[in-house]
């Protein structure tokens, strides 16, 4: 069984619900694991209103028992705070509306206009509630799950936000202890002086009525090499992490290692050269794949940089069409995020630990973790046993 979840609510309905299975028996898991997480996605300057309404928590109903899952589908609940202002409005029974006013003239760079045209509803409301990024904090549960077992195999994934607008901070390799204060950034950046930038920029930003995107860099370190494979295009890694992280809100470009840079690169410069120590094992001296080779890890830290593109709902709206008119308007207004690049990192963890931990439980199976962890240590064993070929 794979690990697979789905997730479902609209932003300002009652609660949003994440079903997780194929989740092993026997994983230690709190409610402290999944709020850790959904408090820091809700970090990050630049956030709108909406932050001071919501204290994400979830709720687990299925599937955990005594701390420990029980190998059956779990299902995690998050209140939206902000329903009671909204009961009217996003009512289940026709009966119940009150207030609410069809939204039609759709926002350039939303799902507005082509979600209106696909569904077939005439009410752009009908559309948003769902597409909002909202939705990604059920996400960011399910990824506090996969997190948990990649823990168990010392896997560990981290963020941090490389650019907010024009600031951005000069690539370095980076280890996981440079990550112990990250989240004590306004945004999340691990560079003091580019923090301050940032935050001015996203200040002007608000105060011009505009929007700013960025890049997020997001590493998994402590993996072993083989997870993923090269047999077959849907089975490698590096195409399942880019169609993950891709699939956050707003996301518009993904590279690993040096990606993009590495078009410019000689081929003698562009890769990591191999060499040996017989208590390490094999090992490289520099990282320009990401730690992929192949659609394969490579035993290196995985590294995979993200651009989200600027929020696009503008207090002053950019041109549009009223869809019950057919004359130009302004696009609508909504209540929304200036900056929101630090909150998707902490989500682009969730989508890269789901990504690994499925790989991992492809690799290794098990239906319980006691029987993943052994076959991974066999695995890990047997690369040992074999450093060097006979
Ligand atoms: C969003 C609009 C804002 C954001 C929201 C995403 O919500 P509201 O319309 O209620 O002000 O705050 O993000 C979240 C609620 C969240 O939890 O991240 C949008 O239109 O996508």
């Amino acid at each position: 069984m794979t690990l697979h979840y789905t997730t479902a609510g609209e932003s300002h309905g009652p609660q949003l619900t994440a079903i997780t299975s194929g989740v092993p028996a026997g994983l230690k898991i709190s409610a402290r694991d999944i709020n850790r997480d959904l408090a820091r996605r809700q970090l990050g300057h630049g956030r709108g209103g909406r932050m001071k309404i919501e204290t994400d928590s979830g709720e687990v109903t299925s599937g955990i028992r005594h701390g420990l899952t029980l190998g059956s589908p779990i299902s995690i609940t998050i209140k939206n705070a902000d329903w009671k202002n909204w009961r009217g409005i996003m009512s289940v029974e026709k009966k119940g509306i009150t207030g609410n006013k069809k939204l039609s003239v759709p926002r350039p760079g939303h799902a507005d206009l082509a979600g209106v045209q696909k569904y077939g509803v005439d009410d752009i409301r009908s559309v948003l509630e769902r597409a909002s990024a909202r939705e990604t904090a059920a996400r960011v549960a399910v990824g506090a799950i996969a997190r948990r077992i990649l823990s168990e195999m010392d896997i560990e994934i981290v963020s941090h936000v490389v650019q907010i607008g024009r600031v951005r901070v000069r690539k370095r390799r980076l280890s996981i202890s440079d990550f112990a204060g990250v989240d004590k950034s306004a945004v999340r950046c691990l560079d003091d002086k580019a923090t301050k930038d940032m935050v001015i920029a996203i200040n002007a930003a608000r105060k011009a009525g505009e929007s700013l995107g960025g890049v997020f860099e997001v590493i998994a370190y402590g993996l072993p090499p083989g997870l993923g494979s090269y047999v077959s295009g849907p089975e490698r890694l590096g195409g399942r992490i880019a169609a993950s992280l891709m699939s956050i809100p707003a996301i518009k470009g993904v590279e690993v290692g040096d990606g993009f840079a590495l078009a410019a690169t000689p081929g003698s410069k562009a890769h990591d050269e191999i060499f040996f120590d017989p208590g390490q094992g094999y090992y490289r001296k520099t990282n320009h794949s990401g730690g992929l080779e192949g659609g394969m890890t490579t035993g290196e830290p995985l590294v995979a940089r993200a651009c989200m593109k600027p929020i696009p709902t503008l207090t002053k709206p950019l041109d549009s069409v009223n869809m019950r008119t057919g004359k130009g308007a302004p696009a609508l207004k909504e209540r929304s995020d200036v900056c929101a690049v630090p909150a998707a990192a902490v989500v682009a963890e969730a989508m890269l630990a789901i990504e690994l931990a499925r790989a991992l439980l492809e690799k290794f199976g098990g239906d319980c973790m006691a029987d993943l962890k052994e076959s991974y240590l066999v695995y890990l064993r047997r690369l040992r046993g074999s450093w060097v070929q006979p």
